[in-house]
């Protein structure tokens, strides 16, 4: 993704966070300044920005070493943050069930206790120049002490809703229900399709994050069979790995669904970009041989080879968007206004069909 493209979507993610974006800078470096990220000249740009728009938090799109990050709140004396921690404040907001709660505080601690480091290190380095040994250490200590033992203690409890997933999903298993999973980056319209196929309430919004946990609903297809389908947490570009490896119970419903449906927005100016993260993520969690279907939603904010806007579902077949191989062959639909959907039943019944016989092969 283009450093201007990505810059705009943190821009989203501030905004989803509560922010109103003030202004914005860009810089291009060979390496990011080990001290401050951004060079000398920049940073006193940034700072001379203050006056103007009075801004009082500073984003970074990049993650920031921890000394980077205190060197650069001392320097503008206000708030800063990298996207790491700006997604990570947005899945805390959001975070609405127990499971998502337990997954989000770990995330958090596993990505603070480093840092915690970071500022006592810095701390220390301080007391060291004036010859003294102070509180530091053992305050850095107890500190790591407790937080270590808070982890443990919501890495048991995941380990729980854990194994509450696995038994419900045995059970499912059982009834020979296929399971269908939707995934996509964050705003692609999964809960949104969910609620079109499967006429549930399952929450969408103009908002990045909008789900964190997985919603499942059953879905009736012409033919009568019946399948389920899970709504899950959306990927986005340079998601902190501590929050992947926290979701992990929430992300096993893509380990064992019969299919993947990776849900693209083909309105996105960064369509090719999203795709490939979607990809990556679903490698990273070791779901690279997983079937995937591609489905193309928002097709009514589609337009037409001749410039004109999609008017109507008639209009969908003549639209050409242009997806990477990947997406060859995905279907356009639009959730919003359930079009498309009769043809999406249908490649579904086709493509769990040959699923169901693959999985009466299996032991
Ligand atoms: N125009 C248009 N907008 C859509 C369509 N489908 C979803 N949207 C809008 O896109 C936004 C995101 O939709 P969601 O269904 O919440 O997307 P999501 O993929 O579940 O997003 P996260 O849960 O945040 O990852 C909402 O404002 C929806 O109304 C569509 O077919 N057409
Ligand atoms: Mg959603």
């Amino acid at each position: 993704m283009a450093a201007a493209e990505s810059l705009r979507e943190l821009g989203r993610l501030a905004e989803t966070a509560g922010a109103s974006v003030v202004g914005q800078a860009l810089q291009r470096r060979a390496h990011p300044d080990p001290a401050t990220f951004v060079g000398s000249g920049k940073l006193r740009e940034i700072q001379a920005a203050r006056a103007e728009t009075g801004y009082s938090v500073v984003l970074f799109d990049e993650q920031l070493a921890p000394a980077q990050q205190l060197r650069l709140e001392s320097a503008l004396d206000v708030k800063v943050l990298d996207r790491s921690a700006l997604i990570l404040d947005i899945f805390a907001s959001r975070a609405r069930t127990r499971e998502a709660a337990l997954q989000v505080e770990l995330a958090q601690h596993e990505y603070l206790l480093p840092r915690l480091r970071g500022q006592w290190q810095h701390l220390e380095r301080m007391e060291g120049a004036i010859g003294s040994r102070g509180p530091g250490e053992t305050q850095l200590e107890t500190d790591r002490r407790l937080i270590g033992q808070r982890i443990a203690r919501l890495k048991r409890d995941i380990e729980q809703v854990r194994r509450q997933r696995a038994l419900h999903r045995r059970r499912r298993t059982q009834q020979g229900i296929p399971v269908v999973a939707l995934v996509g980056y964050t705003n692609a319209g999964k809960s949104s399709l969910l609620r079109a196929l499967a006429g549930a309430e399952a929450y969408a919004a103009d908002e990045l994050f909008a789900t964190l946990d997985p919603l499942t609903r059953r879905v009736v297809l012409p033919g009568g069979e019946a399948f389920l389908l899970t709504d899950t947490v959306g990927f986005i570009q340079k998601l902190p790995a501590q929050l992947i490896s926290a979701f992990r119970a929430t992300l096993e419903e893509l380990a064992t669904a019969d299919l993947l449906l990776h849900v693209v927005d083909a309105t996105s100016p960064a369509l090719a970009a999203q795709v490939a993260t979607v990809l990556a993520t679903l490698a990273g969690l070791g779901l690279a041989e997983r079937r995937v279907v591609a489905v193309l939603n928002k097709g009514d904010g589609c337009v037409l080879p001749d410039g004109t806007p999609v008017a109507s579902e008639a209009d969908l077949p003549r639209v050409d968007v242009q997806v990477p191989e990947a997406a060859r062959g995905a279907l356009l639909v639009s959730a919003l206004h359930g079009w498309g959907l009769d043809a999406l039943r249908r490649r579904l019944t086709f493509e769990l069909g040959s699923s169901a016989t693959a999985g009466a092969a299996a032991p």
